[in-house]
């Protein structure tokens, strides 16, 4: 059944396909080639800027889904952001091929159209425009456009949770961070080159932890490492590049090397949002030449990764009528986070776990805390996860803003006493789990 509406969409769509070839979009190509998407499909796309770079550049985020405007209740909102790094390109330029391949796939691809209808994508093809425009010579090892226009790294500028990250706050960072606070992030992947692996949190430590960093969520960001390189072309070899090896394409942040305020433990920590780092090649500005390749050697991992956004449990917490009850503590039992995740303004909680039995906590302080223990099934080919709703017997009861300090968290815990801390134990518990896994 064609209308006209179709005939026109698939001749832009033709348009829009025919603008994008595998060759590098400057930022004025970048932009038009967003901008041409969100006119051919206004109703699945929404098209911002969530701020400014050093040199004035729109930070674009293409946001898709069914509804790609505004979040709905129990639809995931899941991220890629490329090119943080300006000089590393595979990312920013797999990540259009991604958004013409979701968009065209729509209605067409059964499988695309249920992940679109049941998530919210949004999609960074750029955190760092300036740096992307300040390389001038593609190098396969280093160039200065890895550093904004002010020469910080920004895989280096985030709070840390371990360390006091003394790097003042850049544009690009700060743009991120409203985002993040911004929106209900539950997965997410930050894409960059120079090596062929995914790595997961932490980056850091702290005390003096030898070789393994774990998070209390190990074994789901091992899962989540795992998608993409077991559904990329190669990088589940763990070949890695110049002869590192990375058993079976995977690592932990910190085995491989220390780094301090960067954006995956960031996420993790203060974003409620899993994230994990792509290193997509060992050449970071490969020529134009490959980048067909890389787009295949990577589609079917950028997709089933997203579908992880659908892993564990999710549900909504209200009271007695009824209502939503906002900045309530959701946890599994025995999984503390070292800042508690909560509900957001909907009542809403998101729990990525893989299948298994669970105790939900869900606690608002002052209160009796609720319990149920689920059974989360292997799920995410449903584009759901498991729905379990908390329902308090009392009525208007509130829950206070999370408090959770930008300092470095774990510090804290050094130098506070015990008696001083309500949320002291949790830190405990965290960092004998820390110190337990070592
Ligand atoms: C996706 O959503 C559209 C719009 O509501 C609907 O027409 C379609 O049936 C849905 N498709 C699937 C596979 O869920
Ligand atoms: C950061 O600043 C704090 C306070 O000014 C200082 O104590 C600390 O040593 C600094 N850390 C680094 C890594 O420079
Ligand atoms: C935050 O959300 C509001 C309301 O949806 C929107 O107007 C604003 O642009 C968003 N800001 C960022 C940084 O995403
Ligand atoms: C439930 O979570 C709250 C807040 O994190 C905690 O104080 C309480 O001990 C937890 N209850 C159980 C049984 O784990
Ligand atoms: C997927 O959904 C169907 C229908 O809602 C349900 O019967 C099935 O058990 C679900 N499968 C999993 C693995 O959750
Ligand atoms: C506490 C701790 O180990 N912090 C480290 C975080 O990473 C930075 C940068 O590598 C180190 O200087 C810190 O010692
Ligand atoms: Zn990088």
């Amino acid at each position: 059944r064609k209308t006209a509406d179709d005939v026109v969409g698939i001749l832009c769509l033709l348009s829009v396909a025919a603008a994008l070839d595998f060759k590098y979009h400057h930022t004025e190509e970048l932009e038009a080639y967003l901008k041409g998407v969100h006119a051919a499909y206004p109703s699945l796309t929404h098209l911002h800027s969530i701020g400014r770079s050093v040199e004035g550049r729109d930070l674009w985020v293409l946001a898709l889904g069914r509804f790609p405007t505004h979040h709905k209740i129990g639809i995931p909102e899941f991220k890629y952001v490329a090119n943080m790094h300006g000089d590393e390109t595979v990312g920013r330029e797999i990540l259009l091929h991604l958004i013409d391949f979701l968009v065209t796939s729509y209605r067409r691809d059964p499988v695309i159209t249920r992940l679109l209808n049941n998530t919210r994508i949004h999609i960074m093809p750029t955190m760092n425009p300036d740096g992307f425009e300040a390389t001038k010579v593609p190098d396969c090892y280093y160039t200065r456009g890895r550093y904004n226009k002010n020469g910080e790294d920004l895989n280096r500028n985030f709070p840390d949770a371990f360390e006091n990250n003394n790097a003042s706050i850049q544009p690009e960072t700060q743009a991120v961070m409203n985002w993040i606070k911004n929106e209900t992030f539950v997965l997410s992947a930050n894409l960059h080159g120079g090596a062929l692996v995914a790595s997961y949190t932490f980056d850091n430590v702290t005390g003096s932890l030898k070789g393994y960093s774990r998070s209390p969520d190990d074994d789901v960001f091992i899962h989540l490492a795992k998608t993409y390189s077991f559904n990329h072309a190669s990088m589940y070899k763990g070949m890695g590049c110049d002869r590192q090896t990375f058993p079976e394409g995977i690592t932990n942040g910190y085995s491989w090397y220390q780094l301090e305020g960067g954006m995956q433990d960031y996420n993790y920590v203060w974003g409620q949002c899993f994230e994990i780092t792509l290193e997509l090649s060992c050449c970071k500005y490969p020529p134009a030449d490959q980048l067909e390749k890389f787009w295949r050697d990577n589609k079917a991992a950028l997709i089933e990764y997203i579908k992880q956004v659908h892993l564990g449990v999710k549900g909504q917490v209200t009271d007695r009528n009824g209502n939503p009850i906002p900045n309530v503590i959701v946890e599994a039992k025995g999984r503390p986070h070292v800042c508690p995740y909560r509900t957001n303004e909907h009542g809403e909680y998101f729990l990525l776990l893989l299948p298994g039995t669970y105790v939900i906590n869900a606690t608002v302080p002052g209160f009796k805390s609720m319990l149920k223990t689920v059974e989360i099934p292997d799920n995410t080919g449903n584009f759901s996860a498991l729905k379990q709703d908390f329902s308090f017997s009392e009525v208007s009861i509130r829950s206070r803003a999370a408090s959770c300090p930008k300092t470095p968290l774990y510090q804290d815990l050094e130098l506070a006493s015990a008696a001083t801390k309500p949320t002291l134990h949790i830190l405990v518990l965290m960092t004998v789990m820390l110190v337990a896994f070592k």
